[in-house]
């Protein structure tokens, strides 16, 4: 509870004795005058709560997980241009780093082997969380089935990370460094608190 709520309060109750002792004196006037201004007062305790509150909800910790840039190698379809799309999955719960409990998806971006900041996700997590995991998986739709796109130098297709505050990290991923025959891209991704 604030200061300003409990000054208001004190003013309010100040008044409505005012008001009180004003109508015992029968000077209608003046106790109505204290009356309104106790109503008044009392508005604006009411709303410096609500204000107070609004504020500790913008103190929840947000973080951004942000898809900077996508660059395939152009070899997801034959005949037309790939068609990516992005899945972001988040944990931050128990002992248990490789538990997602989130998952965000994006769009399917058509017949394109390029694109700027396709998606993002905005996640809350609790006050005084110390670490995320998260991963990203690309993948590239087809009518028969979507297949994954690499983004990862190591053997898997998607890395996964396990992250400590303060969150604020950036990376570019070149799937193609593992040397295996299979649909990779450039990956450059961030994540920072917002
Ligand atoms: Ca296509
Ligand atoms: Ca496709
Ligand atoms: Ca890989
Ligand atoms: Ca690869």
């Amino acid at each position: 509870m604030s200061a300003l709520f409990l000054v208001l309060i004190i003013l309010a109750l100040t008044c409505v004795a005012l008001g009180l002792l004003f109508r015992k004196r029968a000077e209608e006037r003046r106790s109505m005058v204290a009356f309104i201004l106790a109503i008044i007062l009392l508005v604006s305790a009411v709303s410096s709560l609500l204000v107070e509150a609004t504020r500790i909800d913008d103190d929840a910790t947000t973080v951004r997980i942000s898809i900077d840039s996508y660059r395939g190698d152009g070899s997801a379809d034959s005949g037309t241009s790939g068609d990516p799309y992005f899945e972001i999955r988040v944990g931050w719960t128990g002992e248990d780093f490789s538990y997602f409990g989130e998952t965000y998806a994006s769009a399917i971006f058509n017949d394109t082997e390029e694109i700027e900041s396709p998606f993002s996700a905005m996640v809350d997590i609790p006050d005084g969380q110390s670490w995320i995991s998260f991963t990203i998986e690309v993948f590239d739709w087809n009518f028969e089935g979507a297949i994954p796109i690499d983004y990862s130098p190591e053997e898997e297709d998607h890395t996964h990370h396990y992250i400590l505050r303060p969150f604020d990290y950036s990376w570019t991923s070149d799937g193609s460094i593992d040397g295996k025959d299979e649909t990779d891209c450039i990956l450059e991704y961030s994540i920072i608190e917002v």
